[in-house]
C-alpha cells in the first residue's frame, strides 16, 4: 500500500506526497478558474524549488482540483490596468515558473482534467509528458492572439518542441484552441484517458519514467532543454521590458478589456 507523507497544503495548492513512489501530486486550487496570479505563480515557484531540493522526491504530476478547468492561463486581470512596474513583476514570475519547471531535474507529467488555455497550456507543455481527459469540451493551445497579444518566443519555442514548427506556426496565428483528440493528433498531448482514469494513468505513466536511472534521464532531459531555457535566460531583461512597453500600450490594453467583456458576456 502507498504510503502517503506530507501531504501540505497551502492556499492555492495542495501537494501530497508518496514516499514509497518518490511522486507527488501538486493539485492547482485557485477557484474559480486556476488562472496564473502573481501570488499563484510566486506559490507554484516555491513549491517547485522546495521539491527540487527534496531528493526524494523523482516525480511530479501536476492536476486541478478545479472542475472542468485545469488553468485559464494567466491571469488577465494582472495585464489589465495595473503599472509598468507591476507588469514587470508579474512578467518575472511567470518567467520563473517556466524556467523552473521546464529546466527541473524531477520527471513530471501534467494531468490534464480541464481546459487548459494559454498559460495553462504553457504549464502542461513544460511538463515531460501529458495526459488529458478524453473530454471534446475540454481545449487547450496557446490562444493568445485571439485576445490581441503575441505568445512569447520562449512560448512559442516550448510549443515549437512539443508539436513541431508547421503545427505551431497555424496553431499560434490562429490562437487555435484544440479539443482533446485533435490535440493528440497533433501531438499537444500524449494519451487521451477516461476522466476518472487521468491520475492513475498519470501514476502508471510515471513509474516507466522513474524505472529510467535518474542521472541518464535527468542529463538527457538537460541536453534536449538547456538550449531553449537559455535562450531566455540570456534574455530575461529585454523579454520582461518587451512585455512591459507591449502589454501598456492602449490599443493591446483595448482588445484586453474588450476579451473580459466577452468573457463576462458568455456568461449570462
Ligand atoms: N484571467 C482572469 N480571469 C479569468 C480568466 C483569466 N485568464 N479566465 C476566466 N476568468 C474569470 C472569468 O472572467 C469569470 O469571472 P467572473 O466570475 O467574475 O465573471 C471567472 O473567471 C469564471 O470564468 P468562466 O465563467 O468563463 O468559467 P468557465 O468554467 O465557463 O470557463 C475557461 C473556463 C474555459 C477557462 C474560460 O474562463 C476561458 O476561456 N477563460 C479565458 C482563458 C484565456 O483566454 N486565457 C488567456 C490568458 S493570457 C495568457 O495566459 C498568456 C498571455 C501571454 C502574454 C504575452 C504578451 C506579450
Amino acid at each position: 500500500m502507498a504510503m502517503q507523507r506530507n501531504s501540505s497544503t497551502s492556499s492555492k495548492i495542495k501537494l501530497d506526497f508518496d514516499q514509497s513512489t518518490g511522486v507527488s501530486v501538486m493539485h492547482l486550487q485557485s477557484p474559480p478558474v486556476n488562472s496564473l496570479s502573481l501570488d499563484f505563480l510566486t506559490e507554484i515557484c516555491i513549491t517547485l524549488e522546495k521539491l527540487e531540493m527534496d531528493k526524494s522526491c523523482r516525480g511530479l504530476i501536476i492536476t486541478s482540483k478545479q472542475p472542468k478547468v485545469f488553468s485559464a492561463g494567466l491571469d488577465i486581470m494582472e495585464m489589465y490596468r495595473k503599472s509598468p512596474e507591476h507588469y514587470a513583476e508579474f512578467w518575472k514570475s511567470v518567467q520563473e515558473m517556466w524556467l523552473k519547471l521546464y529546466g527541473c531535474s524531477m520527471a513530471t507529467i501534467a494531468a490534464i482534467n480541464g481546459s487548459c488555455p494559454a498559460g495553462g497550456c504553457l504549464l502542461s507543455i513544460a511538463c515531460d509528458y501529458r495526459i488529458m481527459g478524453d473530454n471534446p469540451r475540454y481545449s487547450i493551445g496557446l490562444n493568445e492572439t485571439l485576445l490581441g497579444i503575441v505568445a512569447p518566443f520562449w512560448f512559442k519555442d516550448n510549443m515549437v518542441n512539443t508539436v513541431g514548427h508547421r503545427n505551431t506556426e497555424m496553431a499560434l496565428q490562429l490562437g487555435k484552441l484544440y479539443n482533446s483528440s485533435e490535440a493528440l493528433k497533433i501531438g499537444l498531448v500524449d494519451q487521451l484517458v477516461a476522466e476518472d482514469q487521468i491520475l492513475t494513468a498519470a501514476t502508471e505513466t510515471m513509474a516507466k519514467w522513474l524505472a529510467i536511472p535518474d542521472h541518464a534521464r535527468q542529463l538527457t532531459k538537460s541536453m534536449m532543454r538547456k538550449p531553449t531555457l537559455d535562450k531566455l535566460i540570456s534574455n530575461r531583461e529585454d523579454d520582461i521590458q518587451h512585455f512591459v512597453n507591449f502589454i501598456s500600450k492602449d490599443s493591446i490594453q483595448k482588445s484586453l478589456g474588450i476579451y473580459l467583456e466577452m468573457l463576462k458576456k458568455r456568461k449570462s
